[in-house]
């Protein structure tokens, strides 16, 4: 059965989150004014970004998918039962019935940092697995996290998928792949999406498709800065881009100013001029070889790869 789950997200008198408003603050005084990724998701966000995974032109749940479906049987095989599965932003965690339906572990950890999300998934999860011990833990899982009692003499094996190790700069990438090795322990394994470089205008239109839905997870990140950190942004002045940088294998998204604004976030002061943006989110994309190289940088092994039938994603299975 999923438990209450244990809060490790620190929080001000408020309420408020005091690593958002750090990271905001600094974010937005910069040049390049940017806000680090994790942040798109809070409840609405997680929500939205559900949506995406359902548009017509964004293919990675959907490739993603289709390996979980058709390679179970390699999955057990490489795998084995008896494990702990730790999900690393397990956020409705659709895609993990598959997995766990396939390799037969001993308890299920999700990780994430949208709280009531987590918790309702999980819920859901352990009526759809009555026999398998289901542990949330809320908790922002870019550092070591403590992972329940229950599942320490357990082998973990992590589960990340959906290319989010893309949403980080490689440095960050190689600092989280370490964190998730000590979160996971010496005789882990880890099971971990990444999507591939491709076309440029297939990466395009799957951040800015056509009905809009990309445009309104990125635009949420004003409205939460607005609610959460009694912000001003007048956000009818900003409008979605989501833009390939080839030196950086990555789609990048911003929220561009349509005119010279100014505005104020929890006391403080700021001003874009027309054009400028606020840089929200990288997605990089990966070769095989630059997968494995971000991979063993990281201190993981990998071990076996598989595509889906259209070669546009890979998911990686690793050992500590
Ligand atoms: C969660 N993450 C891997 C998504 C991605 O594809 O980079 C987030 C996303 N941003 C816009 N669309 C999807």
């Amino acid at each position: 059965a999923a438990e209450e789950g244990i809060a490790l997200v620190d929080k001000d008198e408020q309420g408020v989150d005091r690593a958002f408003r750090e990271e905001v603050l600094t974010g937005l005084s910069y040049d390049q004014k940017a806000v680090p990724a994790r942040w798109l998701y809070d409840d609405d966000g997680s929500q939205l970004f559900e949506d995406i995974t359902q548009v017509e032109e964004y293919y990675p749940t959907r490739a993603e998918t289709e390996i979980l479906t058709e390679r179970g049987a390699d999955f057990a095989n490489a795998i084995g039962p008896g494990r702990a599965v730790v999900e690393f932003g397990s956020g409705s965690s659709v895609k993990t019935p598959l997995l766990l339906r396939a390799i037969d572990p001993a308890a299920y950890v999700p990780l994430d940092i949208a709280g009531d999300f987590l918790r309702a998934a999980a819920a859901d999860l352990a009526q759809q697995f009555p026999g398998l011990a289901v542990h949330p833990v809320e908790a922002d899982f870019t550092k070591e996290v403590a992972l329940p009692p229950e599942t320490a003499d357990m082998p973990k094996l992590g589960f990340f998928t959906g290319s989010t190790i893309g949403n980080m700069v490689p440095r960050t990438g190689v600092d989280l792949l370490r964190s998730m090795r000590a979160t996971l322990g010496a005789k882990s394994m880890l099971l971990i999406g990444m999507d591939l470089v491709k076309d440029r205008k297939v990466l395009e239109a799957a951040y800015d498709d056509a009905k809009g839905v990309t445009a309104a997870f990125n635009l949420n990140l004003a409205h939460r800065i607005n609610r959460e950190l009694d912000g001003t942004i007048p956000v009818d002045a900003l409008r979605h881009e989501a833009r390939w940088h080839d030196d950086y294998a990555r789609i990048e998204m911003h929220l561009v100013a349509t005119r010279d604004i100014t505005f104020e976030v929890a006391g403080r002061k700021f001003a874009m001029a027309e054009g400028e943006s606020i840089h929200t989110e990288n997605s990089h994309k990966f070769s095989r070889r630059s997968a494995f190289m971000l991979l063993r940088a990281g201190g993981w092994t990998p071990l076996q790869r598989w595509l889906d039938r259209q070669e546009r994603y890979s998911l990686i299975l690793c050992r500590a």
